[in-house]
């Protein structure tokens, strides 16, 4: 505890978050820019960081995507156009991130890759001066998750490929050169598995190793038809242009599934790199931990969350076909009368059932489709799609089958009024004809909204997919 704090006052160091001082000593000099400063004074930064910074896409976005609260803080030995960017989060891992920021220097030299290490830091102990000290770049961020800490870090990104995992060294970053050789023979994306490499005794607690990860691996590759051995594996690599096409959105610990299942959708060239996994340093005590026992069951079910949101699809689109259909063999068939087929009869109520089903069937078909327009990478799906819907087709069939089973139901209508207001009974064909207009003009109606709703995805996404 004390040491990494005379630490501190020997560098000098001073960081904050608004106008990105300089500290300074007789043999080691710190810059700290402000990524706003950066570009108002493009002096101030080097040359490099200002190209890599400049060229960037989310940074030419505006000047409303730059954050003030983030400071960029550049070691003396700073590295010039690395290839690579060891990209790791950082809340007080003082005890750690010295040996942390020397093994991911030994595992790029062995790799043989010109490479930097940036540590997204929202501690409160020295843990930012021990890194820079070593000759890591660290951002400084406001805590807000770790999700968020890899999006705020990634218009800093200046390697063509970036490795991130924890700063706890209980990932091996030594052993990083299968993960460069990785992405050097044309993988977008390069999963770490603790499964198919090792995992240290008492390194992950019973819970997450029988249970947690095997089954949260298990429910993604279901939802996404993949075969992923560890979803959770902190330790990835993935190229930058990758990345940043991901668009990640996740605060939180969620950011591991939020990964792994947008490289299926944008079907990234994937691989998995067998990774040691090691028991935490004593005296370290896990996030987790830290956090509370309800902890791990929130990473969890945010996980899930994340699987079930961007896989909606998986969840409407057939079963919803399943159970349309069934409505459909439980209405149309009765369509003229009840039926009986041995000691069964199916009568009026049977096709209320039926009616139901499709309802919910058709919803969900249509939810299904918009799911799938909406979590589309490639532009294939909201063009398959419109195809099928096309508009003057879509509009003009939902208007003729919404007016048959209008006319269907003013013919009930009549009838009952000219029966003094009285139907003749369930069982008379003209009851039954009734529910399948119900039926038709649902269908009809839903058929438009969707409609709707799918052209007016162009409005938000354009055109340029056709
Ligand atoms: N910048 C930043 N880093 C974070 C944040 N939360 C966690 N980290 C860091 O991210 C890495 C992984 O953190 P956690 O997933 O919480 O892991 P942990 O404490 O090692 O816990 P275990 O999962 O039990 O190993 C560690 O290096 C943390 O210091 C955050 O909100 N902001
Ligand atoms: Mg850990």
């Amino acid at each position: 505890m004390d040491e990494p704090r005379a630490l501190t006052s020997a560098l000098g160091v001073k960081t904050s978050a608004s106008n990105g001082q300089v500290g300074q000593t007789a043999d080691t000099q710190v810059r700290a820019d402000n990524l706003l400063g950066v570009f108002d004074q493009p002096t101030r930064g080097n040359s490099s960081t200002t190209k890599a910074l400049e060229r960037h896409p989310l940074v030419d976005g505006g000047p409303e995507l730059r954050d003030p609260e983030i400071t960029l803080l550049i070691p003396v030995d700073d590295v010039d156009d690395p290839q690579l960017s060891i990209l790791i989060p950082a809340v007080d891992e003082q005890l750690t991130i010295a040996d942390f920021v020397a093994w991911c220097h030994q595992g790029m030299r062995d790799a043989s890759v010109r490479g930097e290490v940036l540590i997204v830091d929202s501690s409160t102990d020295a843990t930012p001066e021990i890194a820079l000290a070593a000759g890591a770049r660290v951002l400084r961020t406001p805590r807000r998750g770790l999700g968020r800490a890899y999006i705020d870090a990634i218009p800093y990104v200046r390697g063509k490929y970036v490795l991130m995992g924890d700063a706890d060294c209980t990932y091996d970053f030594r052993q990083l050169a299968p993960f460069v050789a990785a992405l050097d023979d044309g993988a977008e994306f390069a999963m770490g598995s603790r499964w198919k490499g090792s995992i240290e005794h008492g390194a992950m607690p019973a819970l997450h190793r029988y249970l947690g990860t095997p089954l949260t691996t298990w429910i993604l590759n279901v939802l996404y038809g993949s075969r992923f051995s560890d979803i959770h594996c902190g330790m990835r690599a993935i190229t930058r242009d990758a990345l940043v096409r991901m668009g990640l959105v996740s605060q939180s610990w969620e950011y591991a599934s939020e990964m792994v299942l947008k490289s299926v959708r944008m079907e990234l060239r994937t691989t998995e790199v067998p990774v040691s996994f090691l028991k935490d340093r004593e005296g370290r005590m896990s996030h987790h931990k830290r956090a509370g026992w309800t902890s791990p069951f929130a990473a969890a079910w945010i996980n899930l969350r994340a699987m079930f949101i961007h896989g909606a699809e998986f969840f409407l689109l057939k079963p919803g076909i399943f159970l349309f259909t069934v409505g459909l063999l439980m209405t149309l068939p009765l369509a003229f009368g009840s039926l009986t087929i041995g000691e069964v009869t199916f009568n009026l109520y049977f096709m209320l059932v039926g009616l139901a089903f499709a309802v919910i069937g058709l919803q969900s078909i249509y939810f299904g489709c918009l799911a799938h327009v909406f979590l589309d990478y490639g532009g294939r799906a909201r063009q398959r799609w419109r195809r099928i819907f096309q508009y003057n087709k879509a509009v003009g069939a939902s208007a003729a089958i919404f007016t048959l089973g209008f006319g269907l139901d003013v013919a009930l209508a009549v009838n009952y009024v000219s029966n003094h207001f009285t139907l003749p009974g369930p069982s008379a064909s003209i009851d039954h004809l009734g529910i399948v207009g119900l039926l038709f003009m649902i269908i009809g109606f839903s058929t438009f909204c969707f409609t709707l709703l799918l052209h007016a995805t162009e409005v938000r996404y354009g055109r340029h997919d056709d």
